[in-house]
């Protein structure tokens, strides 16, 4: 009895399973609109949250010197405690993102001589520490590390500058649109 139950529990899936020479065909997952951004970080400030050496998602002074001199250190195999041009790209490029993200070179190279030293760097990362810490309670919460988006942003982007939707655009006539029949 017992080895004729487990037979009928084997057999049970296949009457689901598609049979020789079925096509199955899958209809691609509806697009899902991303959710306005209305808060963003700017490169600079997802370098400093990454300084939080503590755990303690806030970041103070002492956190974000070391975290700035470990990071110039990082493109300065030889110790030269500063960084040309071409060196501070490659440094942007890994503690922002990309090699054009803000501060830019010219920015924090006060004196202009070419080159970044670690000073400047610091000097650079201590007046965006007093822009940062709005409260003054001398650390840098993520709250303050974020930026609100006052332009209307919707799936596609920023909505300023974008022409009006025409009224056959509404949302109806787009579901007919997706749905694919032409
Ligand atoms: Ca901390
Ligand atoms: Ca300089
Ligand atoms: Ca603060």
């Amino acid at each position: 009895m017992i080895p004729f139950a487990l037979l009928l529990l084997a057999a049970a899936p296949v009457q689901d399973t598609p049979q020789q020479g079925d096509i199955t065909v899958r209809a691609p997952l509806p697009a899902t609109p991303q959710t306005p951004a209305t808060m963003v970080v700017e490169p600079v400030a997802m370098m400093i949250a990454a300084c939080d050496r503590d755990g303690d998602a806030k970041v103070e002074r002492y956190e974000l010197e070391e975290c700035v001199a470990a990071s110039l250190a990082a493109f300065d195999p030889n110790k030269t405690g500063k960084l040309r041009y071409i060196a501070f790209g490659d440094w942007a490029l890994r503690y922002l993102g990309d090699r054009a993200a803000l501060p830019s070179p010219y920015e924090v190279d006060r004196d202009n001589d070419g080159e970044v030293t670690l000073a400047e760097l610091q000097d650079h990362f201590s007046r965006l520490f007093a822009r940062y810490d709005r409260d003054g309670d001398h650390a840098i919460s993520r709250a303050e590390l974020l930026t609100y988006r006052t332009m209307p942003v919707d799936a596609r982007g920023p909505t300023a500058g974008r022409r009006p939707e025409k009224k056959d655009d509404a949302p109806d006539g787009d579901k007919r649109r997706r749905g694919g029949r032409r």
